[in-house]
């Protein structure tokens, strides 16, 4: 079944959690634990990427590899730039950062990788990704060359979501930085999703590290939740956080 399929079919029974795993914060075989475990918790995909480090070539490959070995969720890739694409996966989040000044971000890097999308037979799922404000500049905003949608202006988020559906993108994806102190404030959550309605999935991910901030988000209007760095923290809060998301 396609993996976007998956995702529609599962988001019908609740809203879902994506587990994601940078492959430069460990070993390929910790990878494979790590999602296993997720697995064993609920979580509904595993996505993989990071943008900082070693989460390319033979990293990425292994990494998938043993995840593959250990879960049977689908990987979707989560790439940060055109050498992020793996033949390892199941799909890829083909994005385009929207609010990127530059248009390496935009478009150049995507127009690099379509072509290893094609040769990989790689399920592209269309997404906006939208960089929020957060306490400080965050790796990817710093990276992307983001200019982060302000906190307290939650209809620029809805404005540039809109903009996403209006261009036949299929989700959308809120992001607060990883490991941000401030996570994506369901006042923007809740416009985007007023704004498309059933029509995308909204995606918020970022600074997510407590049970009641991941529902928080849920109830604000988000369809899925993803977490990256509690698990390397705090397994037990994972747990947790796909209970809360889940009931
Ligand atoms: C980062 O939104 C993801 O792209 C996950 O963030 O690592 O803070 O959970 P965390």
């Amino acid at each position: 079944m396609p993996v976007f399929t998956d995702i529609q079919n599962k988001r019908k029974k609740g809203p879902l959690h994506f587990t994601l795993i940078d492959p430069d914060k460990q070993e390929p075989a910790e990878a494979g634990k790590l999602a296993k475990m997720a697995e064993g918790f609920g979580s509904d995909a595993i996505m993989v990427g990071g943008s900082w480090g070693d989460a390319f070539g033979n990293k990425l490959n292994q990494t998938i590899t043993e995840i593959k070995k250990a879960s049977k969720l689908p990987v979707i890739l989560f790439p940060s730039s055109a050498q992020q694409i793996s033949d390892k996966a199941d799909a890829i989040f083909f994005m385009s950062l929207l609010n990127s000044r530059s248009t390496q971000y935009l478009i150049d890097e995507q127009a690099k990788g379509a072509v290893y999308v094609r040769k990989f037979d790689l399920e592209p799922l269309s997404m906006a990704y939208l960089i929020f404000e957060s306490d400080s500049n965050t790796a990817a905003g710093w990276v992307g060359d983001a200019k982060p949608i302000p906190r307290d202006k939650p209809e620029i988020a809805a404005a540039y979501s809109l903009a996403a559906m209006y261009f036949g993108m299929k989700m959308v994806y809120l992001e607060g930085g990883s490991g941000a102190k401030l996570s994506v404030p369901p006042e923007a959550i809740g416009a985007v999703k007023h704004a498309v309605g059933k029509d995308m999935l909204v995606i918020v991910g970022g600074g997510i590290r407590e049970p009641e901030v991941a529902k928080e988000k849920v109830r604000a209007g988000a369809d899925i939740i993803v977490t990256g760095t509690i698990a390397e923290e705090n397994r037990d809060k994972l747990k947790e956080i796909i209970k809360a998301i889940k009931s």
